[in-house]
């Protein structure tokens, strides 16, 4: 699982394997436990907020962002079981079988490209960069229908700022993993593979754009992009690359697999905009899942705040 769980900490760092470590982080985890103790409350809470912790699979220490909607989150259920993850199958219900056994460990993330730091980062070293957050986001996908989902992360900025892009980096390209054996879409042509996105560089930066690795209180569910994804808010869901292995910097516009597939329905930029029709059918609506009744979409999927990033341009060209 991610990070460490409780039970870990207690078995191996807090009893028998004391013995192992440092004098002051002995006591200092005596300390914990003999608090844990006294208080009755669990060791799991006595644990500061800035300190992941995955006990069991739950996510403790998570701040809750003001960056969260206040509307109704979509069922688990439906979350975990009708998703787009075509590495797995382009049938919405079967990511969730098929990617069961998907191993999320060990992972490593190449940062490549137009940057200073360059490097190749375990996934975990990823995660405790920065405190995990709860973001609860509107989530419309390019075919109609919507969710809103408590994820669990912290701005892709706080990777961004770590690793130094140089100055000639305008834009990011993330990409998924490639591996057929594990991902049986990935044997077909149904696109082109890995699966590539990207962001201009502004984008990338904008604090709500997320760099994700769990929801609902839980690691990512595999079939939701686990160990790492991105999540953009503002844009149709495609652009939100799952299990990327590699972060790279570069001063052309990437080309995203979808715009790959089909350059007529698919752009770079795709902000959802319910004034620009797929060519194939209407955006101006969506259906949340779990409800009936269609629901009007908001420009920038109601993320208003982005709007400055594009000020000047025109977003029917640019779709
Ligand atoms: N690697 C990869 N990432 C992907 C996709 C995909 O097929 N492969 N589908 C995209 C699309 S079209 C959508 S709508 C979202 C769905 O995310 P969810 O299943 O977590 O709701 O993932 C996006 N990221
Ligand atoms: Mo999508």
């Amino acid at each position: 699982m991610l990070i460490k769980k409780a039970e870990d900490i207690l078995s191996s760092e807090i009893t028998p394997k004391s013995l192992y470590l440092n004098r002051r982080k002995f006591l200092a985890g005596a300390a914990l436990a003999g608090a844990a103790a006294a208080t009755g409350a669990g060791l799991r809470e006595l644990i500061a907020p800035s300190t992941t912790v995955f006990a069991g699979n739950k996510i403790n220490g998570i701040q809750k962002s003001p960056l969260s909607t206040t509307e109704a989150v979509t069922p688990y259920k439906d979350v975990t079981n009708y998703n787009n993850y075509y590495e797995f199958s382009t049938e919405k219900d079967e990511p969730a079988k098929l990617a069961q056994k998907f191993r999320t460990r060990p992972w490593k993330v190449k940062i490549d490209g137009l940057v200073e730091k360059k490097q190749e980062l375990d996934v975990d070293a990823i995660i405790k960069m920065a405190p995990p957050e709860e973001r609860i986001y509107r989530h419309r996908c390019v075919e109609g229908w919507s969710i809103v989902v408590p994820w669990i992360g912290f701005s892709l900025s706080e990777l961004i700022k770590r690793v130094n892009p140089t100055s000639k980096a305008t834009f990011v390209e993330f990409t998924t993993i490639f591996d057929p054996g594990q991902m049986p879409g990935q044997m077909r042509n149904v696109l082109e593979w890995p699966y590539v996105e990207g962001l201009r560089m502004d984008e990338a930066m904008h604090p709500l754009a997320l760099l994700c690795f769990g929801m609902y209180g839980e690691d990512l569910p595999n079939q939701d992009g686990a160990p790492l994804r991105i999540v953009v808010p503002w844009k149709y869901g495609f652009k939100s690359a799952k299990a990327i292995v590699k972060i790279h910097f570069t001063d052309k516009q990437p080309l995203n697999t979808w715009n790959i597939s089909a350059p007529r329905e698919y752009g770079f930029y795709s902000n959802v905009n319910p004034n620009v029709d797929h060519p194939r059918w209407s955006q101006a609506k969506e259906r949340r899942l779990g409800e009936f009744l269609k629901r009007p979409t908001l420009m920038f999927n109601g993320y208003d705040q982005v709007a400055s990033l594009y000020s000047g341009m025109d977003l029917k060209k640019n779709f």
